[in-house]
């Protein structure tokens, strides 16, 4: 069907909608028309949109991840189909505006944050380069919960059911079933192969959502839901034992009710261990059964296929391939770890402690009973291959950071090290610490094993989609088409300093400022200074994030606009959105003192048009394409070595925001690419923060020493900004004053320095826009395009 041919169909499709319910076009609801463009959109995708492209030079790629934070779909497929205009066109005759309409759909959560959107933007990548890939997680019933705001400033949470009655752009693939088996017994069949009798089974059903390549190809997000088939055990049932009998069904159903709500940190709960498991025992079985469907022995399952372990949590895929092959398809040992060593590559998302997975040896035992013999048994062959490898003085030490399990912790990364043919980090500064801080013994054992593709973003999503005036802006002055190749971006370099171009984008951004103003009027009834610098952190709430840092500069900037109002003050509008872990208390904390600070400032004549402070709530993806294209600031403070990559940092960038930013992550190459002198960096380096704690940091000193510093958190302490409540903020002031882990104090007066360049530098219109113009230019290395082809010649090559 060609386009002109889905036109047709759908002036059909829209009368007899019409004709069914007795109303006119005219009449229907902007929901209606979603519903409409949804399931028409939907039906032309599958019938009519190429699949399944031939593998060239790489493997097919089984991306594993269980986050996969896509955002609305139906937008973005618009125009990757090159719809959208046609469909603009056909609701406007019928006097409606196609933007309205989308805002109808509901962002699918089935994520956290960065790691999930990165899964998403790169099935977008995939699917636009023709790189063959599914990508594989969980349906969710409820995806990360919703946040609002209460009377006192603090989080709440709501559960997400985001499918409601309608979500028309997954279908269920009845043919795909699977059975996933939980604890039970394991005998010894004969050698290395065993039998596992579960004690009860799961059932996986699969729902696909296609994703739809830029003028690309589609292929399935494949995600998987647990349901019981047999609504008891009836053994069990049968012997009177009811209960038990009635708990296995309620296992079955909650298995994927909800997505946990933790970013970078692991709870250790064993259903979420069921969860991985059931997610990667239905992958691996589909993975398989497609191979071997074509035809293909298993031992050609390398050349043929990548399993992408996305971070540790399909970790335990590594150990099911192996019982698979051993136990169902009887190859020796050697040839199924051959098979598995070649066919995993694990990247490493986090090196903070607390988010670096470990299970209890006997949780396993207990859940997997054949999983955790593997392992062991992979544990024995690696202490070996250490013992054999390294001299009886170092061989300690070593061991310390190899073995799989330490203490009765199975270390799932250490899995993935061994597991994995490739492994990698998601920034340049973050692989060097993959390989020389947290894994440096691994990296001498398994010689070019450890690699790095930097993250990107994909343009399609975070500039064409999002930023609809930039685009047009770059259209007009780009030849050839920049959404399929970002390096284009550079084209618009020589223009950095014409006067005419400067007002061009100028005015693009003015017009995204005053849409955002629009929606903070309406959200939170604040007008907002337009002409004010929009200085933006959104990313999850966490302490290492510093969202507390960029508060101190806020209160210190009111007390200085207090006791000095004639001074020269850059205006500004502080913007914030995220959310937090439900059970992550400082972090929340952290949520509730912005809104205490926002409180008293937005209520403060004296600061209007001067300082305004908002926090947007329930960030998510569609509130992040707002949000994004009317920055003029990105705040990226991490304390240095503490974040990964970052991606906010680069879609900030790419729409013209000014990194305010540590030298941690991506960062790094986006200061080296948009040029030090078109970003501010400020802070302590990895470096100089180990110097710090070795010489032991005691954070009340900074406090004692600097006065605005002191002032700053004495009215977070004495109620200044809680209604006179001194304990409300109490936690969090004697974290800063007695603990401050990330090093918030040592880095304020550095980030106050930075805050006020900013201010400088935004003074002269001329030298920031020609700044803000070579961050959109340069920087188009960030796209995800770039770093799937990194991965498919660093990674997934044959
Ligand atoms: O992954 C992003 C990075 C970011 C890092 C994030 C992440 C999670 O969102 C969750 C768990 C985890 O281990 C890491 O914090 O720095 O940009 C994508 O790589």
């Amino acid at each position: 069907m060609s386009s002109a041919d889905f036109q047709t169909h759908f002036a059909l499709t829209l009368q007899q909608f019409c004709e069914e319910r007795f109303i006119t076009p005219e009449q229907l609801s902007d929901l209606q028309w979603y519903q409409l463009i949804a399931q028409t959109s939907q039906q032309y995708i599958l019938q009519n949109f190429p699949k399944n492209p031939p593998l060239a030079y790489t493997r097919k790629v089984n991306y594993l991840s269980m986050e996969f934070l896509i955002g609305r779909l139906l937008g973005n497929n618009l125009m990757n189909l090159e719809l959208y205009d046609s469909v603009e066109q056909i609701v406007a005759k019928y006097g409606k505006c196609l933007m309205d309409i989308l805002e109808q759909e509901r962002d699918p959560a089935l994520g956290n944050g960065g790691l999930g959107r990165l899964a998403a933007c790169y099935l977008d990548s995939m699917a636009t380069l023709s790189q063959p890939a599914i990508g594989y997680g969980l349906h969710y019933q409820y995806g990360l919960f919703r946040q609002s705001i209460g009377w006192s400033g603090e989080q709440r949470e709501e559960g997400d059911y985001w499918q409601r009655d309608f979500y028309p752009q997954q279908h269920h693939r009845a043919d795909l079933a699977q059975t996933v088996g939980f604890g039970g017994e394991v005998q010894h069949r004969e050698g290395d192969h065993y039998d596992w009798q579960p004690e009860w089974t799961i059932s996986g059903k699969a729902f696909d959502l296609p994703v739809v390549g830029y003028k690309g190809i589609q292929q399935p997000l494949r995600l998987w839901q647990g349901y019981s088939e047999t609504a008891f055990h009836l053994e069990k049932f049968n012997d009177g034992n009811y209960l038990q009998a009635e708990q296995n069904t309620i296992n079955a159903t909650k298995l994927t009710k909800v997505l946990y709500p933790n970013d970078n940190h692991q709870h250790g709960k064993a259903l979420r261990l069921m969860q991985q498991y059931f997610h990667c025992a239905c992958s691996v079985a589909d993975i398989v059964r497609q191979h071997l469907a074509q035809g293909r022995t298993l031992e050609q399952l390398p050349e043929f296929e990548v399993i992408q372990l996305n971070d540790t949590h399909p970790a335990i895929a590594i150990p099911e391939l192996m019982r698979l092959l051993l136990d169902q398809h009887h190859l020796s040992w050697e040839q199924a770890w051959d098979i598995c060593r070649h066919t995993f590559a694990y990247t490493n998302h986090t090196l903070l402690p607390e988010a670096l997975e470990q299970w209890d040896q006997h949780l396993i035992a207990k859940l997997l009973p054949r999983h955790i013999l593997i392992i062991e048994q992979l544990n024995h062959e690696l202490y070996q291959q250490v013992k054999a490898e390294f001299s009886p003085q170092e061989f300690a030490q070593v061991w310390q950071e190899t073995a799989l399990i330490m203490h009765s912790r199975v270390r799932m990364a250490n899995l993935c090290v061994v597991g994995a043919f490739a492994v990698n980090g998601v920034a340049q500064i973050h692989s060097d610490l993959v390989a020389n801080d947290l894994f440096p013994a691994y990296a001498r054992l398994f010689k070019g094993k450890f690699h790095n593709v930097t993250n990107g973003v994909t343009p399609r999503r975070w500039i064409r989609q999002a930023n609809p005036a930039l685009s047009q802006l770059l259209d007009k002055h780009i030849q050839g088409d920049w959404t399929q190749d970002l390096d284009r971006l550079a084209q618009i370099e020589p223009l950095a300093k014409n006067s005419e171009f400067q007002t061009a984008y100028d005015n693009v951004k003015q017009k995204n400022k005053q849409a955002l103003a629009q929606l903070i009027q309406a959200e939170l009834g604040i007008e907002v200074n337009c002409n004010a610098i929009f200085d933006v952190q959104i990313k999850r709430f966490h302490e290492y994030k510093r969202q507390h840092l960029n508060l101190l500069n806020i209160i210190a900037s009111y007390q200085s606009l207090k006791a000095n109002p004639a001074q020269n003050f850059v205006p500004r509008v502080f913007i914030f959105s995220g959310k937090a872990a439900p059970g992550y208390f400082m972090a929340k904390q952290i949520i509730q003192a912005i809104n205490g600070v926002a409180n008293v400032i937005n209520h403060d004549p004296t600061m209007k048009n001067r300082l305004q402070v908002i926090f947007l709530p329930d960030y998510r993806v569609s509130l992040a394409e707002k949000i994004i294209p009317a920055a003029d600031v990105s705040e990226q403070i991490s304390l240095a070595g503490k974040e990964a990559s970052g991606t906010g940092n680069m879609k900030l960038a790419l729409n013209g925001a000014i990194t305010l930013g540590t030298l941690d992550g991506a960062n790094v190459e986006i200061a080296d690419y948009a040029g030090q002198e078109n970003v501010v960096i400020f802070g302590h380096t990895v470096e100089s923060i180990k110097q710090l704690r070795a010489n032991g940091y005691i954070s009340k000193q900074y406090y004692e020493n600097n006065l605005e510093l002191k002032h700053a958190i004495d009215a977070l302490a004495n109620g200044t900004f809680s209604n006179g409540d001194t304990t409300r903020f109490a936690s969090l002031v004697n974290d800063m004053l007695n603990h401050d882990y990330f090093c918030v104090l040592a880095d304020f007066a550095a980030y106050r320095q930075a805050q006020a360049q900013i201010a400088a530098r935004y003074q002269n219109k001329t030298t920031w826009l020609e700044s803000t113009i070579l961050n959109t230019a340069r920087l188009g290395k960030f796209s995800s395009d770039r770093s799937i082809r990194d991965y498919q010649t660093r990674i997934w090559k044959k």
